[in-house]
């Protein structure tokens, strides 16, 4: 039987082949980084209450694909202490903007692996067993075996959410899509630091009859999980 999202340009997945088996939600950088205080986006100056709104609608969804045996992946985005893996125009960029990564801050060096900021939220902590991507950039493809993990499991659907939609989850999308899988974007499970990005980086989703893939909800999601 055929299963789609009520969602938009078009119902997903393409073929209506969605199964917990076949298919992951993937939580990109729900750290103290990006959404706690005195972490990275806060030490930037921008509102934090922004990139918390998805931790709500998160923390409805999870359980419910959890219990029907979804896979779930999370991603943290950070660097090696030793820095070795920092490319320095985004180190000279960050200071530029008063946070510079590496640096310390409130919560510990910015967003270096194993610094408390770079942690994820206790309200989204990942259960034993889930997987974890540890990236370096903006996608979470490049420079992890994020593909191979995949690959591995028989993962062909992609559920997208997290923060920010115009940076980590947009640069995630299209790195998905160009490698045919099937991406479906949870408009109210991700958040920008800037609300007009993240309209903005929905509407660029749903060119071309949908070049990246659909924008859906988590009610539009949880209203065929919960059928
Ligand atoms: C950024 C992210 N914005 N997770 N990272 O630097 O979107």
């Amino acid at each position: 039987m055929a299963i789609h999202l009520d969602s938009t340009p078009y119902a997903w997945p393409y073929d209506g082949d969605l199964r917990p088996a076949n298919t992951a939600l993937i939580i990109i950088d729900m750290q103290t980084d990006f959404c706690g205080k005195g972490g990275y986006v806060d030490t930037m100056g921008y509102d934090i209450n922004l990139t918390r709104a998805p931790i709500i609608p998160l923390q409805k969804l999870l359980p419910v694909m959890r219990a029907q045996g979804f896979h779930i992946i999370h991603t943290r985005e950070g660097h090696r202490p030793d820095l070795a893996d920092l490319p320095p125009n985004k180190r000279w960029r960050s200071r530029q903007i008063g946070a510079g990564i590496g640096d310390e801050g409130p919560c510990g060096k910015i967003l270096i692996r194993g610094e408390p900021g770079w942690d994820i939220i206790p309200e989204l902590a990942p259960l034993d067993g889930e997987v974890i991507i540890d990236k370096p950039g903006k996608g979470s493809f490049y420079a992890t075996d994020l593909e191979l993990v995949l690959h591995t499991k028989g993962i062909r659907n992609l559920i997208l959410t997290g923060i920010t939609t115009d940076v980590c989850v947009h640069t995630t999308m299209r790195e998905a899509n160009d490698r045919g899988l099937e991406c479906v974007l949870l408009s109210d499970c991700c958040a920008a630091t800037d609300p007009a990005n993240h309209t903005a980086a929905l509407a660029m989703i749903k060119m071309q009859g949908g070049v990246f893939g659909a924008v859906a909800t988590s009610t539009d999601l949880l209203a065929v999980l919960e059928r």
